[in-house]
């Protein structure tokens, strides 16, 4: 089981980005075989919220500020197995959990720490309007990345904790061919934050960052003092992009864990037959099942690593 966790401020995106995400999930997973299926209680959670979001300026041309879905009151937990072809149990399981953001930014973040505990992904959702427009002064006010880099240190993250940095709303940069000014300013307004902070928390080993478009068809039009207002592309319906990406490099970590957890198996199998362990796969039916676990999920792990170099400018490791 790996424990997953979207955090960020109120109103950034994150139970909109789960809610683009599965079905890209579904339709991009690139490990020949697999699928990744939501249990029947988060797909309709989500389904029902994406149809919200297909909506968002569905009168056509319109302007739209952002806060028309309900923001989410309670923690909620969103279930995914990763399945191979017809085996009856899954190779893996996915337990995500969206919060409120308010989970975050008060009382001195307790209920994000808890949360946190013993997570082995995290998602950190940034809006990108409030770090590209006015000069991003609005900023520490929406993405509060003091708060968030506090959360993360004070959590019991489990070893070899990933963190995804998650850039929301980007679809005026990507469309617009800025992605680079964005990916200029995400480094230098949270570059202090990566050294001074996230660097020293032993237990993060690995750090990217990854542009979702998560309706595809709003771009920023102008601050109505200091709210953001949208504009529907006339030509293009809702269309989330790279929305699969985020829990795609997390899963490179699952996978690496689970390989890792099958040698271990099949080490305690084999000390029963110290001399004819080289044969075990022949007769042993446990060890015969670890070794095609092992092998099917290092051939998904490779398609993913694939998958994601085909996406070098969406997705980087910080470095
Ligand atoms: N312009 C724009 N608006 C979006 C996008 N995604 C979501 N929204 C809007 O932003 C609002 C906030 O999105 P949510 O997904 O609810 O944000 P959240 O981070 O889950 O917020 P809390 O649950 O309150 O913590 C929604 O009401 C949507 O209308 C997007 O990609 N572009
Ligand atoms: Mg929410």
């Amino acid at each position: 089981m790996t424990k997953m966790v979207m955090l960020g401020p109120t109103g950034v995106g994150k139970t909109s980005l789960l809610a683009a995400m599965y079905p890209q999930l579904e339709e991009h997973f690139p490990g020949d075989g697999y699928q990744l299926v939501p249990e029947e209680q988060t797909r309709r959670v989500l389904d029902n919220l994406r149809h919200k979001l297909a909506k968002l300026g569905a009168g056509g041309g319109s302007s739209i500020t952002d806060m028309q879905v309900e923001g989410t009151k309670n923690l909620q937990e969103f279930n995914f197995d990763l399945k191979y072809a017809n085996e009856p149990i899954a190779d893996l399981s996915l337990q995500i959990y969206d919060m409120p953001g308010a989970y975050c930014t008060e009382n001195n973040g307790t209920e994000a720490i808890k949360t946190l505990n013993g997570s082995d992904v995290s998602f950190w959702c940034i809006d990108c309007v409030a770090l590209m427009e006015k000069n991003g002064k609005l900023n520490d006010a929406i993405n509060q990345p003091a708060s968030i880099t506090d959360v993360l240190k004070k959590a019991k993250l489990n070893p070899n904790h990933t963190l995804c940095i998650v850039l929301m709303r980007s679809e005026t940069y990507e469309q617009n061919k800025r992605f680079d000014e964005l990916k200029t300013r995400i480094k230098s307004t949270f570059g202090d934050y990566f050294t001074e902070h996230i660097k020293s928390i032993k237990q993060i080993n690995k750090v990217f960052y990854c542009s979702v478009q998560t309706t595809g068809n709003l771009r920023y039009s102008y601050h109505d003092q200091e709210q953001a207002v949208f504009i529907k592309h006339s030509e293009l319906e809702y269309s989330p992009k790279n929305c699969e990406c985020p829990v795609l490099c997390a899963l490179d970590r699952s996978i690496e864990e689970a390989v890792f957890q099958t040698l271990n198996k099949m080490d305690e199998i084999s000390v029963n037959y110290p001399i004819i362990r080289y044969f075990l796969n022949s007769f042993n039916k446990e060890y015969a099942k670890c070794v095609r676990l092992k092998k099917r999920l290092e051939f998904a792990r490779g398609k993913i690593a694939f998958y994601l170099s085909e996406k070098d400018k969406r997705f980087f490791e910080w470095r």
